[in-house]
């Protein structure tokens, strides 16, 4: 599709010249770089850490696995591929993923154009030659005319900035940037902040082998049984008959996953006490997250999604056998608005003698001290401490970077009141400049893969268009950015998700700009994304071959 490659050296300069550089290795930065080379671009990939997997790469805390069944939360762009591997367990634990995402690098030689180790420091675009460039802590130059962002939704971590952090004497992990040889806890008295998804994952496995743990909670979330387990060879093979079909309906749910879970579109309000509770009850043996689709209207109606709580509440206290503890772990904000978390005998946990719940709800944690956490009034003392605060979440990665557009504008700067794109895709003001599952796109809220590839196969079908119309540049006008930031809110707020202090709001990280930053509804979003090109790229800037 692309006429000639761009030169390849630019020796006088130093500086090296391609068509595309993506940043992350991931999902997203290695179909991007598979997809721009099939195109025949000269693309190339820089990543951070040591090895490809983004997500799966870092998140290595015990128990890390994923929420998406293994069958779904898998590329589908290669019939061979989805054919040919073979997943052991229903949800995939980090290991089996980062190995099928390496199988993915290997098998497609993808590895050529990435180069690890390496940390984008400065991005900036030059009107004359429009083109962007890019600086990395390795004092590399590159020149590209087209950059993407394809550094993940959950990559930058939150620590918050606890009093006295530096003072402690142990060790202290990350649930984010867990240690590669991993973490032996038997006989260690460890404190973990923190019970969002990774902390229900990570509790009752370090529960098993501490001393004793001690988990501090400042609000209780809603967990669901994962119900985990072998996948039979005659499952992976009844759905790989017909993959393509199972694919295509999955692309068609709202969160395009879970089509065989049937999710109803009655509604709660209307259903009998009976009916309520035999549609949980049987959800609550399935297991995972298409508990969320008993009822058409839990996201949209708070009477509905009581009764979604009451269940949860009721689980808890039939489980949980001290009813103090019950009630401390008994969320009262709306199921779903913070993630539904899927555990493995998460509430069960808590009645292991050796584990112990300090509700931080109404005091925040005093200080870290040498020997461990000052809480309530009390000293906890730990050989180790365990942060599962999560993330700075969707924009936290660019903001880490020096990122500037048009005109030296910085994105950091014209961000500051939350995010603004045009489909999560693009944002005016930065040329040819294009994010994977960028703020205001389903991305976080949907299968990530699905997302991803979607956003992949448009972005590469967008440079495609440019090439062979002689375009030099595509970004969005101001207009139709204002309209998609209007119209994200506008369909966020017919729904329960902003009613809690949920990373999808940023509320997560002091300071940060509450904003809802993902699109509710993957599939007409996709019919948007498909209408926007039908119609030559309606809402964007087009702009002729530069002359420089
Ligand atoms: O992070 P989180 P996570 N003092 O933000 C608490 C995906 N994921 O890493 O709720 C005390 O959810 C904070 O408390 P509060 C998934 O999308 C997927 O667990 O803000 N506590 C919360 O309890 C998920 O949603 C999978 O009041 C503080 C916790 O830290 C996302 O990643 C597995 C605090 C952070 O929870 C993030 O999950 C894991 C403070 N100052 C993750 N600051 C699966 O696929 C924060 N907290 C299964």
């Amino acid at each position: 599709m692309m006429s000639e490659p761009r030169s390849k050296t630019s020796a006088a300069d130093n500086v090296r010249k391609l068509d595309a550089v993506i940043v992350g290795a991931g999902f997203a930065g290695l179909y991007m770089l598979h997809k721009l080379r099939e195109q025949g671009m000269e693309v190339l990939v820089l990543e951070a850490a040591d090895g490809v997997g983004g997500t799966w790469y870092w998140n290595r805390y015990p128990g890390a696995r994923c929420d998406v069944e293994s069958m779904e939360y898998s590329y589908q762009f290669s019939d061979e591929l989805q054919q040919q591997w073979q997943w052991t367990e229903r949800y995939a634990s980090q290991p089996e993923i980062l190995k099928y995402i390496n199988h993915v690098a290997d098998r497609f030689d993808l590895r050529r154009d990435i180069k690890l180790n390496t940390q984008v420091s400065t991005a900036s675009y030059d009107e004359g030659t429009a083109s962007w460039s890019v600086n990395t802590n390795n004092g590399d130059e590159l020149s590209a005319r087209f950059c993407i962002m394809a550094t993940g939704c959950l990559s930058s971590t939150n620590l918050p900035k606890f009093k006295g952090l530096d003072d402690f004497t142990g060790p202290t992990y990350h649930t984010g940037q867990w240690p590669h040889a991993g973490v032996d806890f038997t006989g260690l008295r460890v404190g973990i902040i923190g019970t969002g998804s990774s902390a229900v994952q990570a509790i009752p496995i370090i529960a098993e082998q501490a001393k004793h743990l001690t988990v501090f909670q400042r609000t209780p979330n809603y967990s669901v049984p994962a119900r985990n387990g072998p996948l039979p060879l005659e499952v992976q093979q009844s759905i790989k008959a017909e993959y393509q079909q199972f694919r295509k309906t999955n692309n068609q749910m709202p969160f395009a996953f879970g089509s065989k879970y049937n999710f109803r579109e009655d509604a709660a309000t209307e259903a009998t006490q009976e009916e309520l509770r035999t549609e949980y009850e049987q959800r609550w043996r399935t297991g995972g997250l298409p508990f969320l689709g008993a009822f058409g209207d839990l996201l949209f109606d708070m009477g509905a999604n009581d009764t979604a709580g009451d269940f949860i509440r009721n689980k808890i206290h039939e489980t949980v056998q001290d009813t103090a503890v019950a009630e401390t772990l008994s969320p009262r904000q709306v199921v779903g608005c913070k993630r539904l978390c899927a555990d493995t005998n998460y509430y069960e946990t808590y009645n292991r003698p050796n584990v112990t719940l300090v509700d931080i709800s109404g005091d925040p944690i005093e200080c870290i001290t040498p020997d461990g956490v000052r809480a309530k009034g009390e000293n906890f003392e730990f050989d180790c401490i365990v942060f599962a605060t999560g993330f700075d979440a969707m924009t936290g990665a660019l903001f880490n970077m020096d990122i500037r557009g048009r005109d030296g504008l910085e994105l950091r700067e014209k961000w500051s009141a939350g995010p603004r794109t045009y489909l999560g895709l693009t944002t005016a003001g930065f040329p040819n400049f294009f994010t994977i599952s960028g703020p205001g796109s389903p991305s976080v809220l949907t299968n990530m893969l699905p997302s991803i590839e979607q956003h992949v196969e448009w972005i590469a079908d967008c440079v495609a268009y440019l090439q062979s119309n002689d375009y030099a540049s595509i970004e969005p006008s101001s207009e139709a950015e204002d309209a998609w930031v209007d119209h994200v809110n506008a369909v966020a707020d017919t729904t329960l998700y902003p009613t809690c202090n949920s990373w999808y709001l940023g509320a997560n990280v002091p300071g940060k700009p509450r904003v809802f930053m993902p699109y509710v509804g993957f599939p007409p979003y996709v019919e948007k994304c498909n209408e926007v090109v039908a119609k030559g790229y309606d809402g964007f800037k087009l702009s002729a071959v530069s002359q420089a």
